[in-house]
């Protein structure tokens, strides 16, 4: 089984390395993080298709911005969406979830804890002094004392609903439902890679392995470079997905429980066997962003990491078209499969095509949002 699926591993890279000889020089100018993604929207603002056939009506899926495994190239900030040495706390959030949760623990969490262990701290090293034998022969025999007691229950517990109120308010907030407009991501685990299918865009499905060294890997083959991202964390296929747009994300598993995590966004959700999980959350910025698998799965598990590349959603259009998928709120394109489906709802054919596409059959989102 593992011996299987580690040469078709083998194959796939060796595939995707023919191509990353080309596709290396063409995203080598370490540009601003933002340059390369501004430049596309210009292209197609609209309607997505509208600018395509002006171009190459022939290669009409490939985007010239996009690197040779699909993902648009976007050069990494490499201070934001991943870990950074020396430096202490929580990643730059960029989702609104994210700032909640980093104010609560930055300005609320910290100071009151920070508070209380110096204020006990102080209090030991003053009961030390003050009141060792040689200062204070003659102890106190007081017992009880009404205020003190009814202070130091009071006290902790008015503390307490000081941070239990915004602490709800950020559960609610990761629990949101997403609206009805959001894309959905389903994040499938597997013993150790991840895979992803895209339920509203015609349902493709995209594989994502953790880039080799090229110490590691055979000649010729793909191995990781700078532009990719960071040692154990860069994917050779990276999820893309729309900025400012609300996003589903649903979890699953293959086989055993994984959990799908990307710091920057404040998302840590399990992904487990034969069930949904679902959340929700909006990406803010523009940007690449790194995670890696949360939950112990196996003797790979520090080797299967997550990379979300976040375009504008004039760009994401582009990319769902290249990888042969299709936008919601599109018109039944040329896409030959559909031509008698002309008419009829975009929904209709995205499912079949997902059914029709995938072993992993698209369980309803109903289902997820119950589970919950
Ligand atoms: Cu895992």
């Amino acid at each position: 089984m593992i011996g299987i699926k580690s040469i078709a591993l083998a194959a796939g890279l060796a595939m995707l390395s023919i191509g990353s000889a080309n596709a290396a020089p063409q995203a080598t100018p370490i540009a601003p993080v933002s340059k390369p993604v501004e430049a596309a929207p210009t292209v197609t603002v609209g309607d997505p298709a509208a600018a395509t056939p002006a171009a190459t009506p022939a290669v009409t899926t490939i985007d010239p911005m996009l690197a040779v495994d699909g993902a648009p190239a976007m050069a990494i900030d490499p201070k934001v969406g991943q870990p950074v040495v020396g430096v202490l706390g929580l990643q730059p959030q960029v989702t609104r979830t994210g700032a909640q949760a980093a104010w609560f623990h930055n300005w609320l969490l910290m100071p009151v804890i920070t508070f209380i262990s110096v204020l006990v701290l102080f209090l030991l090293f003053w009961v030390v002094v003050r009141y060792r034998r040689a200062a204070n022969p003659v102890a106190s025999k007081t017992s009880h004392n009404t205020v003190l007691e009814v202070l130091w229950t009071g006290v902790p517990v008015l503390i307490l609903l000081g941070l239990a109120l915004p602490s709800i308010g950020l559960l609610q907030a990761q629990y949101k439902p997403a609206p009805k407009n959001a894309v959905t991501l389903k994040a499938i685990g597997n013993q150790w890679y991840w895979s992803y299918q895209y339920p509203d865009n015609g349902g493709f499905e995209v594989t994502s392995n953790m880039l080799k060294e090229a110490s590691e890997v055979g000649k010729g083959e793909r191995a990781r470079t700078a532009i990719d991202g960071p040692r154990l964390l860069a994917t050779d296929q990276r999820v893309v997905l729309p900025v400012g747009v609300p996003i589903r994300l649903i979890t699953t598993s293959n086989d055993v429980i994984h959990s799908w995590e990307i710091p920057a966004f404040w998302i840590k959700l399990d992904a487990v066997p034969g069930r949904l999980n679902e959340t929700s959350f909006t990406i803010d910025k523009p940007g690449v962003y790194f995670g890696v698998c949360s939950e112990l799965c196996g003797a790979r598990h520090g080797y299967m990491p997550i990379t979300v590349q976040a375009v504008t959603p004039a760009v994401f259009a582009q990319w769902v078209k290249a990888k042969g998928g299709t936008m919601p709120g599109a018109a039944a394109a040329p896409s030959p499969a559909v031509v008698g489906a002309a008419g009829s709802a975009p929904a209709a054919p995205t499912a079949a095509d997902a059914a029709a596409a995938n072993a992993l059959p698209a369980a309803p989102a109903a289902n997820a949002s119950a589970g919950q």
